[in-house]
């Protein structure tokens, strides 16, 4: 029988999801046109005041907010409660410079952690299991969220975070851990490393996990889930709007639920802004009804995406959206973290490079790779071996730092990179998600 963490929402009827949402929204209008002057200046510029707004039908007439609004406002602009009232922050991977910093109450962590609850329970998590949460601690909202989720279910929780791959099959063995939460990637690794020690699935107690923070397809869903010996289930999220827990999968495994009593959302047409009809596919856009320190109007993601508002055999009633089939701006999710090929371009410039250069991202044993191919000008030109490993080195270091990742670069020789007469093609994406 399927279980829930909160029945009464997660089942609750379309007409009383509607009815929150509405409320909801009233509400956060008026307490970010009151608290927020960043927010009150692009309503008054669109000519909407918190009067025009009575409900979800009226969503449509507020403004957009895009990662552009939020690092112009870094890091306190969007902020919506004073100080002392916020306990927590949290950051986008990758990034640097003005990174998108999250703010947090008490009360949002609380209702954060209830949507990774629901996520593990509807993976099958219930007190008795022992959770081990391989997703990253820090700043990073993958570790803190299902940690917290964890914690709710009350699941016996085991915080590894990522890496010492050896020691985490370790901990699945000795703990007997029922549920694994990392990245598809990570699960797939893991999955490796198991075969490569001689520990098979048998020897696990593994029955489910918890992946999501990038793309994965359906073919690696069954790989790993043959791997593991489990049930493998997706879940969304970003930092913008709190973290993993926005939507995850259930039972049926066809789609993620979105956790409507806190999030709107809507599709958009990605060039003109408008809002598409049920079942369209195209820009996700969410608003975030309940959060108290750093809600969000009409959030652009930049996930291209569908809905699904039929019945799931779940029982559950929030509307599920398929996984994301890419992405409308150039961010590249590389083992998790966000690059932008702008920092790339960054860092070869700074260097003495020209921008030209290529972007090759691939998966090799289900591990994302990063090759950084770039043209030496004709004055650094040169085939001593020694020279040109020196200055590949320096590069290798200077994106390290960037982007913190590790990446290959290959010097090739000046012209050598195909010129475009249209758009430059800078990133080859191989990987076949
Ligand atoms: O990745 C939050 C998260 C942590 C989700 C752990 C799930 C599990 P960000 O680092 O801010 O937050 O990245 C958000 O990652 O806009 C999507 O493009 C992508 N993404 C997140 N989950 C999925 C998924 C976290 N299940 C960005 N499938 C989002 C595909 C995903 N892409």
């Amino acid at each position: 029988m399927e279980r829930y963490y909160q029945p009464e929402i997660e089942t609750a009827s379309r007409e009383q999801i509607k009815q929150w949402q509405s409320e909801r929204l009233v509400k956060q209008v008026k307490h970010i046109w009151d608290n927020v002057p960043y927010y009150r200046n692009k309503m008054e510029e669109k000519g909407v005041t918190p009067d025009d707004i009575k409900g979800i039908e009226d969503l449509h007439k507020l403004p957009f907010v895009t990662k552009d609004d939020l690092r112009e406002a870094y890091p306190y602009g969007l902020l919506a409660k004073p100080l002392e009232d916020c306990v927590r922050i949290q950051s986008t991977s990758g990034t640097t410079g003005k990174r998108v910093v999250a703010f947090y109450t008490q009360h949002d962590i609380d209702l954060w952690e209830d949507c990774c609850a629901r996520a593990i329970v509807a993976a099958g998590g219930t007190n008795k299991d022992v959770c081990q949460v391989s997703y990253g601690y820090g700043l990073f909202t993958g570790g803190p969220g299902l940690n917290g989720g964890s914690h709710k279910v009350g699941c016996l929780t085991v915080p590894t975070s990522s890496g010492n791959t050896e020691r985490q099959i370790m901990f699945i063995q000795d703990l007997q851990a029922t549920i694994l939460c990392c990245t598809p990637s990570y699960a797939a690794y893991i999955g490796e490393t198991m075969k490569e020690m001689g520990i098979t699935k048998d020897q696990l107690s593994l029955k489910a996990g918890i992946f999501g923070a990038e793309a994965w397809s359906e073919e690696m869903r069954r790989d790993i889930e043959n791997t593991l010996g489990i049930k493998a289930y997706d879940i969304y999220g970003l930092t913008e709007l709190s973290g993993p827990g926005v939507s995850f999968e259930c039972s049926a495994q066809s789609g993620m639920h979105i956790n409507e009593d806190h999030f709107i959302a809507e599709i958009i047409d990605p060039d003109t802004g408008e809002v598409l009809p049920e079942g369209s596919k195209g820009e996700l856009v969410f608003t975030s009804i309940t959060k108290e320190a750093f809600p969000l109007l009409r959030y652009r993601t930049k996930d291209i995406c569908m809905l699904n508002y039929e019945p799931c055999p779940c029982g559950r009633t929030h509307v599920k959206m398929c996984k994301p089939m890419g992405r409308s701006d150039d961010m590249l999710i590389i083992r998790g973290v966000n690059v932008f090929p702008s920092q790339i371009e960054t860092v070869l410039i700074n260097q003495g490079y020209s921008a030209n250069y290529q972007i090759i991202v691939d998966r090799v044993k289900n591990t994302d790779t990063l090759d950084v191919q770039v043209e030496m000008t004709p004055e650094m030109f040169t085939d001593n071996v020694g020279e040109i490993n020196r200055r590949q080195k320096e590069l290798v270091e200077g994106l390290r730092s960037m982007l913190g990742l590790s990446a290959k670069v290959t010097l090739v020789a000046p012209k050598s990179i195909v010129r475009s007469e249209g758009k430059a093609v800078r990133v080859i994406d191989k990987r076949k998600i």
